[in-house]
């Protein structure tokens, strides 16, 4: 937004970063949980590590007492404001004992002491990252202070679960108060606020165990509500899964004796990997086959490897400051990427984390929230909780491993645990690590710094008679403003030469283009080949290479690797739908190109066929637009094209479905990949009115082995509007009323539909079982429908969209700031919307107050 209003809060920069000037050796927490409030008693020891008062930070607290080595405190001795208490005058060392009140029962934001649930269903759970420790009690809460954690929990036995960071120590009755007890934990190692967790609640166990490398017997723990905990074995085996693999390719053990997960139904984020006791959103641990789709369930496996992971990434090695959150972030999804690799085609993972990539990230880079994988300023950290930051950031460490190779990668990575095990530390220090075989490592850290997709642009000229190839690369990246002007970075373009008569592979390299131009040259290439850039998607960049499409119909046929031949499928499409480098390609020759390919493929490998058809969503293609987008051309454009693929291949489609054929479930990639196809094939037929289309769909909803088939029937069905879908989507809330999850799929697939209208959100928004307490329900209506523009992008479903943030500005500002950032391209919108848009934000902006959309509002 242009104008700033005149209430801007304040910025961090992190030019500004200081050491704290004191250190907490331990911490004693005393957290007692009564029907309407909580007290919180804490004794700190600190120590003295540079000249300077104590600095606490705390919010949403009552302060009741503080004393420091025996001495009420007064307010001559301390000074408490904008969320922050002073201490003047402090020794050496100091104990400190504070006593606050807080109310975990009034808590919507669901950061610090909460509690989830409602009625006689309600559990108290704690979400610190980034700064929710500071709504728990007065502590130097920052990631840089690093202590030893003992937490004593008492409350009714109504809630029998008392769980804490370490290991449990005691547990008891409370004196002269039979309807209570209490536990005692205690966390041996070394960590930051954010890392703490603490739950109160009344949960069922999954009770397993796993012996480390290193010979420690460990307790696996997955909590969940008792009608749950039939969902908990997919997660507990992928957690036995990521212990071993980070054992295998890391060199890396887990270190305590206990290791618990427990399933909250509301939480703002995935999962959080607080020591020893990760805390998940349901929707990211639940699963099983008759109510989770196959996707959800492999990521919910990436999400137990995620956080798994974080251990050591994470939580023995921590960030110095927020700014360096990619340090941990980063490297963990390059880490749960890998992770996931392994357990399917590599081809597959790495086409999903590009297309995540592209469709979020490319986008994100490309318009007003832009930032660097390391920002240098913020208001609100939860604000940085990015694609940038995650997925940008793990591209960055993939570069960097690609570069080195795994043999010096893996020096790099065990030289970094073991320079800076039980540190906080900065992006520098970690590529410090990192480069002790290579030191041209250091010079990935203009990728931190730099915002902005750079975009690689080149061409071939062949000379026949010296036999030489040249490739001339040049690399460009947008100067975002606020920024200094983009340099070159090092971009590994890995790069193969095929043989146009054979097919055959005649040279493979990995090129580095560090600077605005350069040209590298080919010997001994005895005809002019075609060449395949940025195989398996070396680097996070745009290219625009002078290929013919001809030339990406040769790729799609010969290249190698799955992931590449779905590149080629992508920029094929990309040439139709948006006039690559100017030029607009007929589809023809995609269209011939995927009839050739896909019959043979879906018998071999029927995930990645399923791929193969993919056509970036219209949200998707809009993110390339950069002026003057106009939400219904580009979706008619892509339903035209998706029109086209189906048409052309109308004669394949019941043959293919037919070949599928719904089996008794299985988890293997195999089935996965059938499931998968099986349902692009169904809507592809139903988009080609093959006769009898409507009754596969209908069978396949009535017959359904497992989720994936189920849901892929009713949103085939939704989608299409077929006469009776209706009655399978009240079938469908039938038979799953009882679970949150599969209801939000309920609630998700009618937001998104192709014919949904503001009313019809507007409906679901009343619905009985709508809830804006719990941001899943939330995130199933608002999101699901936020991807269908046409219909966001009008007044009367912008209006409704900005009313759902106002709403949510004050109870639950993590949330509203995140919904906010899908509106952040409106400024490329065409007139009369781009007017419109613009005033309904202006709007919006008198009528909020958190600083967390204050700060997204600022920059879109
Ligand atoms: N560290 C977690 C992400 C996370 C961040 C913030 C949260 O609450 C506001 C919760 C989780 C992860 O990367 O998995
Ligand atoms: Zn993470």
């Amino acid at each position: 937004m242009p104008d700033v209003p005149p209430h801007a809060p304040s910025k961090i920069n992190l030019k500004d970063y200081t050491k704290p000037s004191f250190d907490v050796d331990t911490v004693h927490l005393d957290i007692k949980l009564f029907e309407d409030y909580a007290q919180v008693d804490s004794t700190l020891e600190m120590v003295r590590q540079t000249a300077g008062d104590i600095v606490l930070f705390g919010e949403s607290l009552e302060l009741l007492t503080i004393t420091m080595n025996g001495k009420v405190l007064t307010t001559e001795d301390y000074q408490q404001e904008a969320g922050k208490l002073t201490i003047y005058n402090v020794p050496e060392r100091a104990t400190l004992d504070i006593q606050v009140r807080i109310c975990p029962q009034t808590n919507t934001a669901l950061e610090g002491l909460y509690m989830a649930g409602s009625g006689d269903d309600t559990m108290f759970v704690t979400q610190c990252e980034p700064e929710g420790f500071r709504k728990i009690t007065f502590y130097p809460d920052r990631p840089d202070v690093l202590a030893i954690f003992t937490t004593r929990l008492e409350a009714d036995k109504r809630y029998p679960t008392l769980l804490a960071n370490g290991n449990l120590v005691e547990a008891g009755e409370v004196a002269d108060a039979p309807d209570r007890h209490y536990a005692i934990w205690h966390d041996p190692t070394n960590k930051p606020s954010y890392l703490f967790a603490c739950v109160v609640a009344d949960l069922d166990v999954l009770t397993d165990s796993y012996t480390t490398s290193e010979g420690r017997e460990v307790l696996l723990e997955l909590y969940a509500k008792s009608a749950d905990i039939d969902k908990c074995d997919v997660g507990m085996q992928a957690l036995k899964d990521a212990m071993k693999w980070d054992e295998v390719n890391y060199g890396r053990a887990y270190d305590l004796d206990r290791y618990m997960i427990v399933a909250v139904s509301q939480f703002n984020m995935g999962a959080m990997e607080n020591k020893g006791l990760n805390i998940f959103n349901t929707a990211c641990v639940l699963s099983s086959p008759e109510t989770t789709t196959d996707a959800r369930s492999f990521s919910v496996k990436a999400i137990i490897a995620h956080e798994y992971f974080h251990n050591w990434t994470g939580n023995r090695i921590t960030c110095r400051d927020w700014f360096q959150l990619c340090l941990k972030e980063g490297f963990t999804v390059y880490r749960d990427q890998s992770f996931s690799a392994d357990q399917q085609s590599s081809a597959v993972q790495r086409i999903d984390d590009v297309a995540t990539l592209r469709a979020h990230q490319f986008s994100e880079d490309a318009g007003p929230l832009a930032h660097p994988v390391r920002p240098e300023s913020f208001v609100e950290i939860n604000n940085f909780y990015t694609t940038t930051v995650y997925e940008k950031g793990a591209e960055i460490v993939r570069m960097i491993a690609n570069t080195l190779g795994p043999d010096d990668f893996r020096k790099g990575t065990d030289e970094y645990f073991r320079r800076y095990d039980g540190q906080a530390v900065t992006v520098e220090d970690f590529l410090s690590a990192l480069s002790i075989t290579d030191d041209k490592i250091e010079n990935f850290i203009d990728w931190y710094r730099q915002p902005g997709t750079p975009v690689v642009s080149g061409s071939q000229t062949y000379d026949s008679t010296a036999q030489t190839l040249t490739i001339t690369l040049n690399q460009q990246t947008r100067h975002v403003k606020g920024f200094d002007a983009p340099k070159p970075l090092p971009i590994p373009v890995a790069t193969a030469l095929f043989d146009k008569d054979s097919g055959a592979i005649v040279a493979e390299r990995m090129l580095l283009l560090d600077e605005a131009t350069q040209t590298f040259v080919f010997e001994n290439v005895a005809s002019e080949p075609v060449v395949s850039l940025l195989r398996d998607f070396s680097a996070p960049v745009q290219l625009n290479y002078d290929y013919q499409d001809a030339d990406l119909a040769f790729l799609l046929k010969h290249e190698t690797n799955g992931f590449n031949r779905w590149q080629v499928t992508q920029m094929l499409v990309n040439r139709i739908l948006l006039q690559g480098q100017g030029v607009k390609s007929s589809p023809d020759v995609y269209l011939e190109a995927l009839a050739q390919t896909l019959p043979v493929l879906s018998a071999d490998d029927a995930m990645l066929a399923a791929r193969l058809l993919d056509i970036p969503s219209a949200q998707e293609l809009a993110s390339a637009i950069s002026k003057d987008y106009d939400p219904v051309l580009v979706k008619e454009q892509r339903d035209g094209l998706y029109k086209q693929v189906a048409d052309k291949l109308k004669d394949q489609w019941a043959e293919l479905y037919n070949n599928l054929p719904m089996q008794s479930y299985e988890d293997s990639a195999e089935a996965r990949g059938i499931r998968a196809l099986r349902n692009v094939v169904l809507d592809m037929a139903l988009t080609a009115n093959v006769d009898d289309a409507a009754d596969w769909a209908k069978q396949q909803y009535d017959n359904a082995s497992c989720m994936t088939e189920r849901f892929g029937a009713l949103k085939t069905m939704v989608n299409h509007q077929l006469a009776g879908a209706d009655k399978y989507l009240a079938d469908f809330y039938e038979r799953f009323q009882a679970n949150d999850l599969v209801i939000d799929l309920w609630f998700s697939v009618q937001a998104a539909a192709d014919d949904v209208t503001p009313d019809m959100v507007k409906s679901l928004l009343t619905h009985t079982d709508f809830d804006w307490n719990t941001p899943n329900r939330v995130r199933s209506v608002v999101s699901a429908f936020s991807s269908q523009p046409t219909v966001l992008w009008t007044a009367e479903g912008l209006e409704m969209y900005t009313g759902v943030i106002q709403k949510l500005d004050d109870a639950n500002p993590v949330l509203a700031s995140r919904l906010l950032q899908v509106l952040a391209r409106w400024n490329t919108l065409a007139e009369p919307r781009r007017q419109m848009a613009h005033e309904q934000l202006v709007d919006l902006q008198k009528n909020v107050s958190s600083k967390h959309v204050l700060e997204s509002l600022e920059s879109v």
